[in-house]
């Protein structure tokens, strides 16, 4: 029987997403188990007892914890979509970009979008202060399509699951803000067919069956891979 690479997700969950987004673009047939955060499978700690997604199990046994590495596991098996700068400066600079999402972003977020979860959270004002990131994303992205160029990679694919998610939380004051090019870029992450393969729902793993080979058989391209 054939072995894959067991993938632990939660549809929902931003860096579960931009590892579901690399694997599906590198096209590595992986099979995924829905979590239910809030019950978490025993096969899960066991392989990983820091209990978050997304978590994938190797085919030799090997855990990786964080969604960044998976990511780079799965470009670094295939990288069709040329989402990895070949030069290490390069790929210092999306790092940079992704660290500082994780810093001066991702705390803000959470305090905007959950902020019943924090006692004495002002969420208004997190949210003006995930701005100061969003605003220098907008500035970064006024002269291209993409963070580096016109294409997305690596750091748009790392950052754009938490803009989504800040966006979504109050969809029309995100619209009104002076940000077209940060919109704009949002909103083709959003209508982008690999988005919606990589937010395929599935019911939660039974913990009994395999789970469900992911992604699909057919090959992901790129529209301007046709040209
Ligand atoms: N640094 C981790 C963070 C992953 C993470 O925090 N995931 C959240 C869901 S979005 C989680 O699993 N939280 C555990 C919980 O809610 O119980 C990564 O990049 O993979």
């Amino acid at each position: 029987m054939l072995r894959l690479p067991i993938l632990y997700s939660f549809r929902r969950c931003p860096y579960a997403m931009r590892a579901r987004l690399a694997i599906a673009a590198a096209g590595v047939s992986c099979v995924l188990r829905e979590v239910v955060l809030r019950d978490k499978p025993a096969a899960l700690l066991a392989a990983s007892p820091k209990g978050t997604v997304p978590v994938l199990v190797d085919i030799d046994g090997r855990v990786i914890e964080e969604s960044l590495d998976i990511m780079l596991w799965a470009l670094k098996k295939k990288d069709p979509l040329g989402w990895m700068p070949a030069a290490p400066v390069e790929r210092a600079q999306h790092a940079a970009w992704i660290t500082d999402c994780e810093r001066d972003f991702k705390p803000h977020l959470d305090r905007y979008k959950y902020a019943s979860r924090f006692t004495d959270v002002d969420a208004a004002a997190h949210r003006d202060r995930a701005g100061f990131f969003l605003a220098r994303l907008d500035r970064q992205l006024s002269t291209h399509n993409a963070l580096f160029g016109e294409h997305r990679m690596w750091a748009d694919i790392a950052i754009l699951p938490f803009v989504r998610q800040f966006a979504l939380t109050d969809i029309d004051w995100f619209a009104s803000q002076p940000w077209p090019h940060l919109q704009r870029w949002l909103d083709d992450f959003l209508a982008w067919p690999l988005l919606e393969m990589a937010m395929t729902k599935f019911e939660a793993w039974d913990r009994v069956g395999a789970g469900v080979v992911f992604p699909d058989a057919c090959a992901y391209q790129e529209p301007w891979h046709d040209q």
